[in-house]
């Protein structure tokens, strides 16, 4: 019998696929391993079923992957939700641009997630609806949750549906909280590839994929991370922040880095309110970063 399904853990000998007759404990057909093609979580494979009872399979062929995410490895993630805190820990913004910058890059669609907003006071609230407003306007889906009081989880697990997912963010932002509460299995294993360094104490965990009951999946590994940024031509960085991208071509000097050359559009938007000015600075930083990464390769 042949089933499709997705590969939802790597174990040392074995791949674990979620398909419509249960989970199936899968080894990989010998002419794949031959041809030394590597098999992901999050990929979505064709198996030949070689036991019922307990069922058990051997994969015969991977489907053309929509992404591939290196470190850690997981295939076809297609939406990754940002977890920052307005207050404890405090905004960091330049963190957040950085990581939509990333996300971008990798080709994920990246929801931001204002969390603990039962810590924000009136003025604290004002505050988080003009950031969300700058991210609204430049395409961005934000949500405002707390894990107090349960605001903002049916939307978050309702934007996890049908989707493959993963939460990102700095440490403490409450990533494992809001995911403990999508994922309400108790096998769920919470926080074991999170660390300081936001790499990971335990770095050679594979993250696993929860099937969500709604349908879709969520990694259950909150250390995803996103602070290294990747490595792009620092001109094409701007094709990256989505309001810098459709002004290209617009400024007095084609070579314009935004960087106060005369004749700016984008310092024209700033002094306009139509851009915001830490995004900017945000982007010049990354700029200057790849330009200096170039010139030590050169
Ligand atoms: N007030 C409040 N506290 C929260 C909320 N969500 C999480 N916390 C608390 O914030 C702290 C950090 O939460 P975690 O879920 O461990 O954060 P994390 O992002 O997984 O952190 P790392 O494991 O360090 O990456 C814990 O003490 C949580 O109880 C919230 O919505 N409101
Ligand atoms: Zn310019």
């Amino acid at each position: 019998m042949q089933l499709s399904g997705r590969v939802i853990e790597e174990q040392k000998n074995y791949l674990i696929v979620d398909t419509p007759e249960g989970t199936v404990r899968s080894t990989i057909k010998g002419i794949l391993k031959k041809n030394k093609t590597r098999v992901f979580t999050g990929d979505l494979v064709d198996l030949e079923i070689i036991n019922r009872d307990p069922l058990e399979g051997v994969i015969s062929a991977i489907h053309e992957r929509s992404s591939l995410l290196k470190r850690p490895a997981v295939a076809n993630l297609s939406q990754v939700f940002f977890i920052f805190t307005v207050k404890s820990p405090p905004l960091d913004l330049e963190s957040l641009d950085r990581f939509l910058f990333s996300a971008r890059v990798y080709g994920l669609e990246a929801i931001i997630v204002f969390n603990k907003i039962d810590l924000l006071n009136c003025d604290d609230s004002k505050e988080l609806e003009k950031i969300r407003e700058i991210y609204r306007k430049i395409g961005y889906r934000t949500v405002c949750t707390s894990a107090v009081t349960n605001t903002g989880i049916e939307e978050l697990i309702s934007l996890c549906k049908d989707k493959i997912s993963a939460f990102s963010g700095l440490s403490g932002a409450g990533k494992s909280t809001l995911l403990s509460k999508i994922i309400l299995d108790k096998s769920f294993r919470i926080g074991e590839v999170s660390g300081s360094n936001g790499r990971g104490t335990h770095t050679t965990t594979h993250v696993s994929l929860h099937p969500l009951k709604e349908g879709g999946y969520v990694a259950d590994t909150p250390g995803i991370s996103f602070v290294n940024v990747p490595t792009v031509p620092e001109e094409e960085v701007t094709g990256y922040f989505p309001e810098l991208e459709c002004r290209i071509g617009q400024c007095r000097y084609n070579n314009c880095i935004h960087g106060g050359e005369p004749g700016c559009i984008v310092d024209q938007l700033i002094a306009e309110n139509e851009i915001a000015g830490f995004r900017r600075d945000h982007y010049l930083k990354i700029y200057n970063e790849m330009k200096a990464i170039r010139k030590r390769y050169k």
